[in-house]
């Protein structure tokens, strides 16, 4: 028996229930609305359906609380055994490809340097793919895992993602625009930064004046994670001074 299991599950079920009340919800409906969970597990997409209506909701719980950096969802395509990178990230570069820097500092929420820190990114390829999840491509692509240096320093080059659009042949995709919405969002780097003893920061940022970045369909973007438009030696710059906080004791379901 799970005390925290059953009463979140409880509150869940409550709160469908009252909508399937409120709403009038026909048997029919019911059958393809189960029909069209069904078709989303057949396709993979469980993760990217909870992620777009949940996760920016459950970051905003975490938000409220946190000392560090502004938070911000996950998404469905983090890959923890992406590779250590050096000064560059794995891209194919193509004729319209445009230069990126990523570089900042981490340290802790009483501004001191912290040991150990890795930052993994993830981004997008110049067409909206996922290495690791899409058309096969190589995990070390448009990913990696960075070290922080001894002055909490750390910099990467890669290129510039564009908006994503969550496949709208698939059935997540698919259910936004039936509902009249779209499925996109704007551009985005993702960053895990972690370090022995301190809270893992989920995060990401996006591009100030970039497409999308107020009407995203994940509604994941605040107004603190959007990068000024800056260029430097040439490439756009995503200038990060992460802050981490120390770890607090773990409670509820799972680790
Ligand atoms: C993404 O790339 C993403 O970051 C999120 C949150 C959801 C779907 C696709
Ligand atoms: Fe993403």
């Amino acid at each position: 028996m799970n005390e925290r299991v059953k009463v979140v599950v409880e509150a869940v079920v409550a709160s469908v229930q009252a909508a399937l009340v409120d709403k009038q919800v026909t048997e029919l409906e019911y059958r393809t609305a189960v029909r069209y969970l069904m078709k989303i597990a057949e396709e993979r997409e469980t993760a990217l359906l909870c992620d777009v209506f949940f996760n920016s909701t459950v970051v905003a719980t975490k938000a409220r609380t946190s000392q560090g950096s502004t938070p911000a969802i996950e998404g469905p395509y983090y890959r923890d055994d992406a590779p250590f990178v050096g000064e560059r990230l794995k891209t194919y570069d193509t004729d319209d490809h445009k230069p990126l820097l990523i570089k900042g500092t981490v340290r802790g929420a009483d501004g001191n340097l912290v040991d150990g820190v890795t930052i993994d990114v993830w981004h997008s390829t110049p067409d909206g793919k996922y290495s690791g999840f899409h058309d096969n491509i190589p995990t070390d692509f448009y990913r990696g895992k960075l070290r922080v240096g001894a002055g909490g320093g750390f910099r990467v080059l890669t290129t510039m993602p564009v908006p994503y659009q969550i496949p709208n042949k698939g059935p997540t995709g698919a259910l936004l625009e039936i509902m009249g919405g779209h499925s996109w969002r704007p551009a985005h780097v993702h960053f895990k930064v972690k370090a022995p003893g301190f809270e893992t920061l989920t995060t990401q940022y996006y591009f100030e004046g970039g497409d999308w970045v107020s009407d995203d369909c994940c509604h994941g973007v605040d107004s603190r994670l959007v990068i000024p438009d800056a260029v430097e030696d040439g490439a756009r710059v995503m200038n990060i001074d992460f802050v981490i906080e120390p770890a607090h004791a773990q409670s509820g379901v799972g680790a």
